[in-house]
């Protein structure tokens, strides 16, 4: 009854997610160490296709030369072993104390030339890699205090690391493309760029702006009291959803990175009918990796974890089952219609007409039916809860 995940399915997942530790801010580590190898495997063995990395997952920070070609080897052996692809790759600008007030809009700047460096290093990593998307998640980049950040420096600094970076790329012939991971607070008080809005206003900004687009991560978005099914929308709309980090979080409170739709289900239910069927005549809209960030619960164990990595995938699967039916129904298809949904892709005017035609249509306000648009019931509740009722495989 359950959906197998496969590799068609296009799943991938960081190796910080199955190998977190579980250290919170308030208990110490209840899982040892994970191998990235043995992750690679045991992905592989439950159906996903891809898996992701910052630097210093892969290869402990202040590692040396040797330490590093070895650990780099022994991943690309698993990754031969398995089949499994990298399509993303992205930096930690956060973990070292060296980045306590940012890597990219440190105060200090020597810190920026040391981060910019970093994320060089690990670009031809990504390159050789195979990689086609790389992350940009600044987490530290922000402030606890109005009065130690010049904000409008900082974002002048962002986009001088970025417009490097780009330049970099482009240079070397890598074929990368840079996706911005809004986050409005946490590990920072407040942190840059905190949604999808704010990153996407940014992008505009930069030299190379058309390498540039975004990776929303439903929690972060919804922590900021935002509708995630709206933000994907108009990253799609403004043809900058580059990546996507799938998990659950339940509403405004600290990063939850729960298991994709172990939150808020019926917004699962609805991203995956965007991401699905809310392309041209009913195909996908986004083709890019199903990735999910999330965290096994600080609760379980090994066992606990490879569960909870099966339990992301098979949710988007049966989501994505679900959608399908929602859209198959005609009950649905009568419902959308009668509820004018298709009418908004109609242009408001027609074509060839400006606002001089506008101005003589006495039907478009001198004799429009005010009483009767006013009246118009939209049975936008209905539609709903056909809906609810296919995700809850109730039809
Ligand atoms: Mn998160």
């Amino acid at each position: 009854m359950t959906p197998t995940p496969a590799r068609e399915d296009h799943f991938s997942f960081g190796l910080w997610t199955v190998g977190w530790q579980a250290r919170d801010p308030f208990g110490d580590p209840t899982r040892p160490a994970l191998d990235p190898v043995e992750a690679v495997h045991r992905l592989a063995e439950l159906g996903a296709w891809g898996v992701t990395f910052h630097d210093d997952d892969l290869v402990a920070f202040g590692s040396d030369e040797g330490t590093r070609e070895k650990q780099i080897t022994r991943f690309r052996e698993a990754l031969d072993e398995t089949g499994m692809v990298v399509p993303m790759v992205t930096t930690n600008l956060f973990t070292h104390p060296v980045f306590k007030d940012g890597g990219f809009t440190s105060n200090d700047r020597g810190v920026r030339r040391y981060a910019i460096r970093k994320v060089m290093r690990n670009l031809e990593l990504a390159a050789e890699l195979g990689a086609s998307t790389y992350v940009f998640w600044g987490g530290r980049e922000g402030s606890e205090t109005d009065s130690a950040k010049d904000v409008r420096a900082a974002l002048s600094r962002y986009k001088e690391a970025m417009d490097l970076l780009c330049e970099f790329v482009l240079d070397r012939g890598y074929g990368l493309r840079f996706a911005i991971e809004p986050k409005p607070n946490e590990p920072r008080g407040d942190i840059l760029l905190p949604t999808v809005g704010s990153a996407l206003a940014f992008i505009t900004s930069l030299e190379h702006s058309e390498m540039v687009g975004v990776n929303p991560e439903v929690g972060h978005e919804q922590m900021a009291g935002m509708n995630f099914v709206h933000s994907i929308s108009q990253a799609l709309w403004q043809e900058k959803l580059f990546h996507i980090d799938l998990n659950g979080q339940r509403g405004p409170k600290f990063d939850q990175d729960l298991i994709f739709g172990h939150g808020d289900l019926l917004s699962a239910f609805f991203l995956v009918d965007l991401l699905e069927n809310g392309g041209p005549s009913g195909a996908p809209a986004y083709d890019g990796p199903r990735h999910f960030d999330y965290k096994p619960l600080r609760t379980e164990g090994i066992d606990g974890v490879w569960a909870s990595a099966r339990a992301n995938m098979v949710t988007y699967l049966l989501l994505k089952e679900r959608a399908a039916a929602f859209r198959a129904d005609p009950e649905v298809q009568a419902a959308l219609t009668a509820s004018k949904v298709g009418e908004l892709a109609v242009p408001t005017l027609d074509e060839g007409e400006g606002y001089q035609q506008l101005l003589a249509d006495r039907s478009a306000f001198e004799d429009f039916d005010l009483e009767a648009a006013a009246g118009f019931s939209y049975g936008f509740v209905h539609l709903d809860q056909l809906a609810v009722e296919h995700a809850l495989g109730a039809r």
